[in-house]
């Protein structure tokens, strides 16, 4: 079983996310996503819109997911890479060479992210249409 590894906040899911692991899972058979905790999102910045538990129940419910485990750190991945037997570490090209060094334990790939949206752009536009 070829086994694929992504992370990331997937709040406001949208598009984007859902072709980043269509495309992810496409490397193998298994796809699990590292979520970022609520507390995770706060040290890289982020206030997600949605709780890990709404974020994880969504990514779930998405085809191309078979398993959601939390991100708590900067430095976990080399321990879930080894302890799943992962054969692919996939991220947006925004990330591009960020995870290099993990090509000693796995096969790192990043895949073009998608233009035009995310969820910043999302949330901004949420604001525009309460404030009228
Ligand atoms: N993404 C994408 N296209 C977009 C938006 C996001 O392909 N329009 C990808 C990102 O490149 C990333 C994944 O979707 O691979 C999740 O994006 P975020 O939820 O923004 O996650 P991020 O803040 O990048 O966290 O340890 C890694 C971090 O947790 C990644």
């Amino acid at each position: 079983m070829i086994k694929i590894i992504t992370y990331g906040t997937f709040d406001t899911l949208h598009f984007g996310h859902i072709l980043l692991l269509k495309r992810a899972r496409a490397f193998g058979d298994h796809l699990t996503v590292g979520l970022s905790s609520d507390f995770f999102n706060e040290t890289k910045g982020k206030k997600s819109f949605f709780k890990y538990q709404n974020r994880e129940e969504m990514l779930l419910s998405i085809r191309y997911v078979d398993d959601v485990i939390p991100e708590k750190s900067w430095d976990q991945k080399i321990d879930d890479i080894k302890r799943l037997n992962i054969h692919y570490f996939v991220m947006g090209d925004d990330w591009r060479g960020r995870f290099n060094d993990l090509n000693d334990l796995c096969d790192v790939r990043y895949i073009d992210r998608t233009p035009n949206v995310s969820s910043t752009l999302i949330k901004s536009g949420f604001k525009r249409m309460a404030s009228g």
